[in-house]
């Protein structure tokens, strides 16, 4: 291992804040209410200025942009006062310590100060999903839930207990409410991410493992392919891969040619104002198929790295017990196989909309290029077609052998140079798993689900339905899950799922379902420490400590909350092992630290506040070993090399149980529309519909932050030559629907977007009369998503949508 190069400031940001040692007194709620009055309490010093008597608090943004970027609360009377998001001093010699948090990280004491704040334990007094609750006492709150998970347990079994996601808290001890119902009996598991589930669970049958390549190797190619990845968009943080990898390697190689292939003229491509190839929303696969045609018909294909590096490109690298049925990715393209269609230029136009010659200049453009980088992250894959989808665009430097050199990438995933740091754990007991994106399903038909048909993982068969269910730092009941209209429909009826219980800080739309509502203290508010989630070639820590003396009303942490339920369940030592939650940080910690010489010591690291570390030797290629000689350092695929022809998917595609025609698992990764493409639009419901990550919120964070709002207001997009045919002005809210709910919404008329297809901003906070008309007016996209999963990994299809667009009035 290397030694770190002397990135560390001792500059000292966090002096008079060693928090390390610093137990969370008990403030009590005493007078603070008039202090939260309202949200605009630090204008006054909001000048990038040090207040008198101000001390300044070494924190970060602990959200999910992975950016996770360090800020200073500059904190007076017990408050923040303002945040700083770039250092005073920051080492020119090390341009990574230059920090730049983002509008979200600058204005979280707007969130942390919101007067919305949960601040007591509630109980349920309405209907379900009303939103009506009821101030009661701790002992009250965690006594209900120690009942209901007993009952639950005594009842149905571990398989009715489930938490689903919630990405909103990063901190090594983030997520405690697994490792207790690990210790009180156990719960049904997940696998899987909102984020990347089907490119995670395909890319193991064709490539072994998901590797991701470094963008600092962008620095030494000659051609950028951008397919579904705009930095700009949702990397933007200042230890993210945005500034350490794309926009720096753009600067230092500004002679490459970058091309984005996306929906959306993207603000990566704004930025920089690099070529749009605009493509219809879920066809890369078929784009992805016409180059193939071209590479093969011109002779451009690298034949030699397909022989020695590939099964199942050729007919005679087929699997044998697949030779002579025409079943090779070759046979696809050329019509000799499949569909027996020939996947010519003239084809693909046809579906991506993209214009031949285009399609043929970039079959020669990744050619002739010496070192093309591939870029793709998950927008594609966030589809119903998604796993065929990812793996085919993964095909291109394949195809060309541009895997393992200098400036190539495998087209597979970009990022993360990051330190190891585990998070608080523990064991869970129960060993059944169903998808992430399957725990609505498994509250209303549980019983019916299986291995086969659902992806049940662990057991042929779910025992029973979800009976307790938990939401911790997340919102993906409805906001943040599909179909929220029907989302809403099985959460609401008690007989299904018994018992709701939600800890947030906000009155978010996960929490008006609950049964019990707890109000955690934010992350940014406690000590706690963490890693950068994505980054280019830096890796990054930050030492956060609390920003204010105690707690505040009656608001505690997760973990304290979670050991006084695992003590009513009669199991606290197991869950705290006789450790505090600053203990846990700090065993961690060092158990990391012990493993890796780069990482400083927890004092050294609490000393300088936040750490970064850039490899002193540059980046590796990405498979450069299997590269160079792949029988010595075989993929971890059965053959040991790249399976563009997966023997195991074929078999799942035999075996596993798809009614739906329009869900295929196929061997190669072939083109197919999948469930709500552009061939199931009709003259109702005439466009696609596609999301994206917004600049201004992550996910539904910060969309309660009303100066975000209005920096980025919430809008579908819309090209003009469609809003012109359908009389929509920019600016005027319209009605966007299909056959699963209603948005109104404001329209951004624009030519960013493809002709036939709109795009919503994903994350938008629901707004619905839920007992009335049930129209959307806070413009959430999954209104207007579908619950049905993708084939294979059965995942959130959240991009793949169909809707039509209408005015209002
Ligand atoms: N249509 C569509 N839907 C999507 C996506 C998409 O692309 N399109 N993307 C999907 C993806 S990739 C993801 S990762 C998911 C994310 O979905 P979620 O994990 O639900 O993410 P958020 O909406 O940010 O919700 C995070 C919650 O954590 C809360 N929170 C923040 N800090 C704290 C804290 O310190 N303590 C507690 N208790 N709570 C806190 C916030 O108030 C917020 O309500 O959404 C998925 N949904
Ligand atoms: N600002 C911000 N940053 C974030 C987040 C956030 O909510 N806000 N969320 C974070 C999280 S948890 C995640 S998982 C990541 C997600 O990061 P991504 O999955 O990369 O984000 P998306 O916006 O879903 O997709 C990226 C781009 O793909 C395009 N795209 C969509 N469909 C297609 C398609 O069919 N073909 C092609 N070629 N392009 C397509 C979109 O228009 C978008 O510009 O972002 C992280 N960063
Ligand atoms: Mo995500």
């Amino acid at each position: 291992m290397d030694t770190p190069k002397a990135t560390v400031s001792r500059r000292g940001f966090v002096k008079g804040a060693t928090a390390t040692t610093a137990a969370l007194a008990a403030a009590g709620s005493v007078a603070l209410d008039d202090l939260f009055g309202h949200a605009e309490i630090a204008n006054a010093t909001e000048a990038n200025q040090e207040g008198e008597g101000e001390k300044v608090v070494q924190g970060y943004c602990s959200c999910n942009c992975a950016s996770r970027c360090p800020l200073w609360f500059h904190v007076k009377d017990d408050e923040i006062q303002w945040i700083q998001s770039e250092k005073k001093e920051w080492d020119p010699e090390v341009p990574e310590s230059k920090f730049r948090a983002c509008l979200r990280g600058r204005s979280v004491r707007r969130w942390i100060n919101d007067p919305d704040r949960l601040s007591y334990p509630m109980k349920r007094v309405g209907k379900r999903g009303e939103g009506k609750f009821e101030r009661i006492s701790w002992d009250e709150a965690i006594q209900t839930i120690a009942d209901k998970l007993k009952y639950t347990y005594d009842n149905y079994g571990p398989e009715a207990v489930y938490w689903t996601l919630g990405s909103g808290v990063y901190a090594v001890t983030g997520r405690p409410i697994g490792r207790l119902l690990g210790c009180t009996g156990g719960y049904l598991g997940y696998y899987g991410t909102y984020s990347a589930a089907q490119i995670t669970k395909v890319a193991p049958f064709v490539w072994g493992t998901k590797t991701a390549s470094t963008p600092a190797a962008i620095q030494d190619s000659d051609l950028v392919l951008c397919m579904g990845w705009s930095p700009s968009d949702s990397m933007m943080g200042s230890t993210g891969m945005s500034k350490h990898g794309y926009n720096w390697a753009h600067e230092v190689n500004p002679e490459a040619k970058y091309i984005h292939i996306d929906p959306r003229y993207n603000d990566t491509i704004a930025n920089t104002d690099d070529e749009w190839i605009p493509i219809r929303p879920g066809t890369d696969a078929a784009l992805v198929a016409a180059i193939a045609h071209v590479l093969i018909t011109e002779g451009l294909l690298d034949q030699e790295f397909l022989d020695t590096h590939t099964v199942g490109f050729d007919e005679h690298t087929m699997p044998e017990a697949y030779q002579g049925k025409n079943m090779s990715y070759h046979d696809y393209v050329m019509g000799l196989g499949y569909d027996k269609v020939e996947k010519t230029p003239a084809w693909a136009a046809e579906i991506t909309l993209i214009p031949e010659e285009r399609i043929v200049k970039l079959a020669h453009e990744l050619a002739e290029a010496k070192a093309p980088f591939v870029g793709q992250y998950y927008g594609i894959q966030r589809r119903s077609n998604g796993e065929l989808s990812s793996m085919a665009v993964s095909l291109l430097p394949v195809m060309v052998g541009a895997i393992g050199k200098p400036g190539t990438s495998t087209g597979l995933d970009v990022g993360a140079y990051s330190f190891s740091l585990p998070w608080i754990g523990g064991t869970n007991p129960c060993k059944t798993q169903i998808s992430i994106f399957s725990w609505a399903d498994a509250i209303d038909h549980g019983e019916r689900m299986t291995a086969l048909a659902d992806g049940v993982v662990g057991a042929d068969k779910l025992s029973t339905g979800i009976k307790f269910l938990v939401e911790y730092g997340g919102n993906c009941f409805t906001n943040q899950h599909s179909q929220s209209n029907l989302a809403h429909d099985i959460l609401v009826d008690e007989s299904k799922c018994e018992f709701i219980l939600v800890f947030e800080t906000l009155m978010n739309d996960a929490a008006k379902y609950a049964d019990i509502l707890l109000p955690d203290i934010m992350r940014a508010e406690q000590m706690s420490v963490i890693n950068d989630g994505w980054s280019g070639d830096v890796a990054s820590l930050t030492f956060g400590s609390p920003v204010h003396t105690g707690e505040r009303f009656e608001r505690r942490t997760s973990y304290d909350v979670c050991a006084d339920i695992a003590e009513a369940m009669g199991v606290r030592d197991e869950f705290t092992e006789g450790k505090t939650q600053e203990e846990w940080t700090k065993s961690i910690y060092d158990g990391a630290a012990a493993k890796d010489p780069r990482m400083p010591s927890y004092e050294e690291g609490y000393e300088v506040g936040e750490f970064h570390y850039r490899n002193p030797d540059g980046y590796t290629p990405a498979l450069k070993a299997f590269a160079e000689d792949p029988v010595a350092n075989p993929l971890k695929t059965p053959s040991g090399k790249i399976e563009v022809f997966s023997e195991k998917l074929q078999k799942i595609a035999e075996t596993w149980e798809l009614p739906d025609p329009r869900d295929v698992i196929a061997p190669i990764p072939l083109y197919t529309p999948g469930a709500e493409s552009y061939e199931e639009c009709t003259d109702e419901l005439p466009f696609t519909l596609t999301g994206f990550h917004y600049k201004s919120r992550t996910h539904s964070s910060w969309g309660n932050v009303e100066v975000i709002k209005q920096a980025c207001p919430q809008e579908v997009w819309i090209n003009t030559e469609d809003a012109a045919e359908l009389g929509i002005e920019n600016g005027e809210t319209v009605s966007v629907f299909n056959n699963y709910g209603e948005v109104h919404i404001q329209a951004k008329v624009t030519p960013r977007i493809i002709p036939g297809s709109l795009a919503i901003p994903q994350g938008a906070w629901r707004d619905a009369d839920m007992d009335g008309d049930r129209i959307d007016k806070g413009g959430c996209i999954n209104t207007l998503a579908t619950m049905h999963p993708s084939p294979l990994a059965k995942g959130n299809p959240q991009h793949s949508n169909i809707a039509g667009v209408r005015k209002i009035g």
